[in-house]
């Protein structure tokens, strides 16, 4: 999947007549050599907080060997936790905000004997002496119409991306919502509280499918917007385009009480054959308040239904070792995704990212330890919580089961009682797995061929490697 950061910064800079240059990691065999051969004034990475141990270990190889050349880190991690990495690693900036208005002046800077980092907006630099400097914040970041991302940075380089059997886009950034665990609320607070919402225009983005669709071999496409619904008039201008001159069928993502009944009709007859929505839990009031989604269970059976009577696939999301959890509220979520019918349930263990309203509640409560920080993020979520919770290893049982409890409610009724049997953990995660890829082949129209592809990219991450 490409970095959408990258292709919107690539698209900007291109216009500037900057040169970017991309390198995936994974696909490299020799990275240094590669760079070598490359010889870039500057070296940027885009990361997810879960790859902070890679951006550390990677950052000091480059650094090694071109201890000249100025590493920047932007991407999510970067916006969040940009003291983090330039006391952990070897980079010498990071981009604490978007980066379309930062990164040709960090460039054009870099060019000179003595850069001064002081003076460009967006970033927090490394100071000669150590220390660590954030400077003033760079605007916002708006889409403009002229402005086309397209995919040739990667598929110049990795032609055989093309190959991927999903097409991966993105409208939007944000979201209007503030769940306790996720970091949208943190960063409409630190990047901007107006604006922060935004969307390409119908016009913009139909024209970056239909120049990226024709790449690739024989793609379904996947809408990764955090929320896709969340603006009934765009999305039924949007729909009514993609109609007439995309038709390829689709897969977005949803939230229950946002959905109605004539969005999921028009999302149906635009060609969506699954969608997704977080139950997150089967318990309301550990729903509304640790996680600050104020949705009743009625109202997320009504979402399934309504998904269903369109023909929709409903594919839910839920999270399991959540503060508080008890074993009862943890099957009261296998029961709730059995009620809402769905067709591919999907859990992962909670995660709980610093600076989100959740692990500040799970830190007073004492259910984490106290030096707990984004070093200990793993990569994965769904093998370990690093909370502790009295029934956690029940908890997690249940979780590594519901895949199966959903799709065939009779394995709930008959073999409930199997989540006690805590010595098991191994065996039921063995299941979790084979429930992931079956999830994965239905959710993205995949043949076996291709699922196991997937799974032997994946296999060392699932087992619990660095991936
Ligand atoms: C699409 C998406 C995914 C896709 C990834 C697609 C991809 N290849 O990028 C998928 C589904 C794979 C995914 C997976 C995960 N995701 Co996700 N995802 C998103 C989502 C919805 C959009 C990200 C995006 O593309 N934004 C749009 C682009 C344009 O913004 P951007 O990447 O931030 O880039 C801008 C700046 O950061 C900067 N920039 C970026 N790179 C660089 C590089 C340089 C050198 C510079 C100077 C600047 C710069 O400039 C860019 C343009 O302004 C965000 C939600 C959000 N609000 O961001 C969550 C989000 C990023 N995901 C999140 C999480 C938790 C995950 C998972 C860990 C979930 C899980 N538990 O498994 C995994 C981890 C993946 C991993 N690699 O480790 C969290 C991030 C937490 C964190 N601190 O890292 C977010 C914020 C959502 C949330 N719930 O809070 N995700
Ligand atoms: S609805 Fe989804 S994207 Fe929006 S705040 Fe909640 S979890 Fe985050």
């Amino acid at each position: 999947m490409p970095y959408f950061g990258i292709l919107s910064l690539n698209a900007h800079l291109e216009r500037t007549g900057c040169r970017i240059e991309i390198l995936i990691d994974a696909l490299e065999k020799d990275l240094i050599q590669k760079l070598r051969f490359l010889s870039p004034s500057i070296i940027g990475f885009s990361v997810f907080s879960t790859e902070h141990s890679w951006l550390s270990e990677t950052a000091r190889r480059i650094h090694r060997a071109f201890p000249e050349t100025p590493i920047i880190v932007g991407g999510v991690h970067a916006q969040v936790f940009p003291e983090e990495i330039l006391t952990d690693t070897d980079a010498r900036l990071a981009c604490y905000g978007d980066g379309e208005a930062v990164l040709g002046r960090v460039i054009d800077e870099a060019k000179k004997q003595k850069p001064d980092w002081s003076s460009i907006p967006g970033i927090a630099h490394k100071t000669e002496s150590g220390a660590i400097r954030k400077n003033p914040q760079a605007p916002l970041f708006q889409y403009r119409e002229e402005i086309l991302e397209t995919r040739d940075i990667y598929f110049k380089r990795y032609p055989s991306l093309r190959r991927d059997a999903i097409c991966y886009f993105i409208s939007s950034r944000g979201c209007p919502f503030s769940c306790s665990f996720c970091y949208n609320s943190y960063l409409r607070d630190s990047i901007g509280k107006t604006g922060y919402l935004r969307r390409k225009s119908v016009g913009n983005f139909m024209r970056e499918i239909l120049a990226a669709i024709g790449e690739y071999a024989s793609p379904s496409v996947f809408f990764i917007d955090d929320l896709f619904t969340f603006d009934k008039i765009w999305l039924k201008e949007f729909l009514a385009e993609y109609k007439k001159e995309v038709g390829i069928p689709f897969v977005c993502m949803t939230r229950a009480k946002i959905l109605d009944r004539e969005t999921a009709k028009i999302l149906a007859q635009a060609g969506c054959y699954s969608a997704s929505f977080g139950i997150e839990t089967g318990n309301e009031a550990l729903r509304r308040t640790v996680l600050n989604k104020p949705i009743s269970n009625s109202e997320m059976i009504e979402c399934g239904t309504v998904l269903k009577e369109n023909g929709i696939i409903v594919r839910t999301s839920s999270m399991f070792c959540l503060p508080d959890e008890t074993l009862d509220n943890a099957l009261e979520t296998v029961e709730l995704n059995i009620q809402c019918k769905a067709d591919l349930a999907a859990s992962m263990l909670l995660i709980p990212y610093p600076g989100t309203a959740i692990t500040d509640y799970i830190k007073k409560k004492g259910l984490i330890r106290k030096d707990y920080s984004i070093r200990d993020i793993p990569m994965l979520a769904y093998k370990t919580s690093a909370l502790n919770l009295p029934e956690k290893r029940k908890i997690m049982n249940v979780h590594f089961l519901l895949y199966f409890f959903v799709r065939y409610p009779w394995t709930y009724k008959t073999f409930k009682w199997a989540v006690h049997l805590e010595s098991l953990n191994s065996l039921f995660y063995l299941l979790f797995l084979l429930g992931y890829f079956i999830r994965n082949k239905h959710e993205n129209r995949l043949h076996w061929g291709q699922v196991f592809i997937y799974a032997w990219r994946k296999r060392s991450l699932m087992t619990g490697g660095k991936g």
